[in-house]
Parts: C-alpha cells; structure tokens; sequence
C-alpha cells in the first residue's frame, strides 16, 4: 500500500487527486507543517527537501508533487496524453511550466500578499504579475481545448487544479475575473467525485490551524536566519 505523505495544502492536493482518481489504495499520513512535522529526521528521510506531498511505494520514494503524478501515472498507465513523440513533448511541458512556474509564483504571491510581516509592494506587484501571467497563458490553451493538453482530462488538469481553486488567495478577490476557461476547468474538476474524496482526506486528521509563531518558526525559518 502506498504512504502519501501530506497537508490540505496545493501541492498534496494534487496527488490526492490524482490518487482518488486512480483507485490506488494508499494510507494518508499526516505532516502537519505548522507544527513542524516537516523537519523531523524519518520525514526528512523520504523528502530531504522537508516538504510536502511526498509518498513511498514499496522500495520507492517519491517526492515534488509533479514527480508524483508522473510517477502514479505511468504506474498506472492513467491519466495520460497519447504515446506520440508529440503528445509526450505537450506533457513534459506543461507539467514542468505549472511546477516551475504556476506553483512557486503563485506561492510566492500568496506568501506576499497574505504572510509577509511587511507589506513590500514590490515583492506583492511582481509575483502577481507573474502569477497572473502564467493563469493568462493556461487561460490562452484553455479557451481552445477542453483540457490543457486537449480532449483529454491528465495529471497536467490535476496539478493546475491543485493551485488554481486558490486564485482568490494569489490574485485576490477579483482574481477570477480575467479567467473564465481557468475557472470553468477548476469548477469541472472540482466537482468530480475524487476531487471531493481528495478535499475531504484532511477531515480525517487533526492539522494545526492556528499561524502563530510555532508555525512561523516551522514554515518560515528565513525569519530567524539572517543571510544577507
Ligand atoms: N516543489 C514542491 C514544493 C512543495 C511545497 O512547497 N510544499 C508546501 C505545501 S504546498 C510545504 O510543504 N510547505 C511547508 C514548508 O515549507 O515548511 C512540490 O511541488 O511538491
């Protein structure tokens, strides 16, 4: 059975739903990173980059969540483009331009926006902007294909979904406004019963939810580290 190493954050979600959506059975295990849960030896022993999701499945370990749905896809043979030297360029890309881009710009933005101890409005205008900018390039693909990479649903769908259904946190409350293809995907997915499965793993554990200095301190040690 495979261990899924996770939090309700973006990045776990996305393997969650890529897990519910497979059927595979696995057992979650929580990491609650506001508690430090991250920075434990035996976590550290199956992600060395102290974060979540990560899962192991038998003599493998797997962490970076778009490693993740790679790696349960091609186990799987699941939620795949074609097999064509095409069809593999258009997976690669995409999957690799929301983990390098949409991922860390939106989080960034977030962090900006919601968590810094101060408002710079520099750090908050360029990682919006990025942000923005990466939504308007899925927002672009997806107002000529159903799904990122076409007709039909992949990993790709799965790990923009995990970032996108948090847009209002990134961009703020109009942040829908100028993506209604986007939105129109998130709300599709969303309402799949695996999404809903995937939403509801957290329920089962008890996670932190207060963002008080523990969880500063466990989240954000740049806080206590001065390096420049
Ligand atoms: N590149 C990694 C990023 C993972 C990541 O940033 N995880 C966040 C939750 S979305 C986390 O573990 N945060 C806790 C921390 O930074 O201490 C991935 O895609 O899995």
């Amino acid at each position: 059975m495979i261990k899924f190493y996770y939090s309700g954050a973006p990045n776990p979600m996305k393997v969650a739903l890529m897990l519910e959506e497979t059927g595979l059975s696995y057992e979650a295990v929580p990491i609650d990173t506001r508690k430090g849960d991250q920075h434990k030896p035996e976590f550290q022993a199956i992600n060395p980059n102290a974060k979540v999701p990560a899962i192991v499945d038998g003599d493998a370990t797997v962490f970076d969540s778009n490693a993740i749905l790679l790696y349960l896809a091609e186990k799987t043979g699941k939620f795949l483009p074609g097999k064509s030297d095409k069809a593999r360029g258009e997976l690669l890309s995409w999957l690799m331009f929301v983990a390098s881009g949409v991922g860390p710009f939106s989080g960034q933005s977030v962090h900006f926006r919601n968590y810094a101890p101060e408002k710079n409005e520099y750090a908050i205008n360029r990682y919006m902007y990025e942000a923005q900018r990466h939504y308007g390039i899925l927002e672009a693909r997806l107002a000529k294909h159903k799904y990122v990479l076409g007709d039909t649903y992949t990993i790709v769908d799965m790990a923009v979904w995990g970032w996108a259904r948090l847009i209002p946190n990134a961009l703020g409350d109009k942040g829908w406004e100028k993506f209604p293809n986007l939105k129109r995907l998130v709300d599709e997915i969303s309402a799949r019963p695996a999404a809903q499965r995937a939403s509801a793993i957290k329920d089962k554990h008890k996670f932190k939810t207060e963002f008080d200095e523990e969880a500063r301190n466990a989240m954000f040690k740049h806080m206590s580290v001065k390096v420049a």
